[in-house]
């Protein structure tokens, strides 16, 4: 007889192991694999196949140009509400706020700015519609920098990259695998996921190595990384926006600051009404072969929510883990300046 287990029986359902090259599965027997979630490292950080499959592809086929803006984020961390803004930010003018159809009014964040492992989980779609991007590209990744493809990192293209305090990141996590494998709600598989997370195990995992790779590049080279905090972002949009608009070569005119052009992006990127339009209340959007519900993007958007869900004692251990990694960097999520 087979022993009880506690592993939801569709867990294999993130798995896509038949759509993979053949590349990618000879390079998995090689990688060291943790079985619970599938996931294997590669570089340094951690994957499920169907990721692992995106980055080596955008690694050998993606070439990044001066003009591309490429927004990198560790998962969960608002990317969903920085691809709208940037967006927003770039297409002010194609595309004003005042517009009644205006993409981000009818069209989920993520489709107007994919990621790039996602396109080029299917290399047959890359070859075919990449090129075709209007200028500048606006694309997306949530790939550490050590497995950035080498153009990305050499050419002048710009990197927005955006971090959330791990706290509300592990909770988010989870809640949003949640949505996609429901048999795991109120599992005790909590327990385990966040020990994983704090070992650095998850996708695109460890994150305090993803962020402090970006930390440190972009102290190197400010004019190409922006390093910025969800929690600045909530706390003084305003000013982040303005300096978004700066680092990306477009700046508000006194005039658009004026006509409150600035105030309006805010609010057509809000939580609130992002999460209240039909196109992101319904529906669906495929990513490496997953269909994933629309909503599951826009679950509470707030600073802090993670301690409503964590025990004290992983409260306690994560912040150990974060003051122990970042301290000597000077980096935090709870008191910084917005320079
Ligand atoms: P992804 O990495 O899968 O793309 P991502 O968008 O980074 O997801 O993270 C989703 C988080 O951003 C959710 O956080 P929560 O689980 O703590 O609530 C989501 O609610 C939040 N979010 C989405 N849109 C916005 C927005 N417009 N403003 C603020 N937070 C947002």
């Amino acid at each position: 007889m087979e022993e009880a287990s506690d592993e939801p029986s569709n867990l294999p359902k993130l798995q896509k192991d038949e759509d993979l090259s053949q590349e990618c599965k000879d390079l998995m027997s090689t990688l060291p694999m943790e079985p619970t979630y599938k996931l294997y490292q590669y570089q340094g950080f951690w994957y499920g196949s169907w990721a692992l499959q995106g980055i080596l592809s955008c690694q050998k086929h993606f070439e990044a140009n001066d003009k591309d803006i490429i927004l990198v984020t560790t998962p969960k961390s608002g990317t969903t509400w920085l691809k709208a803004l940037t967006f927003a930010l770039l297409n002010r003018n194609k595309h004003p706020h005042t517009q009644k159809n205006h993409p981000l009014l009818v069209t989920n964040p993520h489709i107007l700015v994919p990621f790039l492992e996602a396109l080029f989980y299917d290399e047959k779609y890359i070859v075919s519609n990449l090129s075709q991007f209007p200028s500048p590209r606006l694309l997306s990744i949530h790939a550490p920098y050590v497995s950035l493809p080498k153009s990305a990192k050499e050419s002048n293209c710009k990197i927005v990259y955006l971090c959330r305090d791990p706290k509300d990141i592990s909770v988010s996590m989870w809640k949003f695998m949640e949505t996609l494998m429901p048999e795991i709600r109120g599992s005790n598989l909590f327990d385990e996921f966040f020990e994983l997370f704090c070992r650095g195990v998850n996708l695109y995992g460890p994150f305090w190595e993803h962020v402090l790779e970006y930390w440190k590049e972009s102290l190197k080279r400010p004019e190409k990384i922006m390093f910025l905090r969800y929690e600045q972002m909530k706390l003084h949009p305003t000013l982040v926006l303005k300096k978004l608009a700066e680092f990306l070569g477009c700046p508000f005119s006194k005039q658009e600051l004026d006509n409150g052009m600035l105030d309006d992006i805010l609010k057509l990127c809000s939580f609130d009404n992002l999460r209240n339009l039909e196109a992101n209340k319904k529906g669906t959007i495929s990513m490496f072969g997953f269909d994933i519900e629309n909503k599951s993007f826009f679950r509470r958007g707030e600073i802090g929510d993670g301690k409503n869900f964590l025990t004290m004692e992983m409260v306690e251990k994560i912040n150990t883990i974060t003051q122990k990694k970042f301290s000597q960097y000077g980096l935090n999520f709870e008191n910084f300046t917005m320079v």
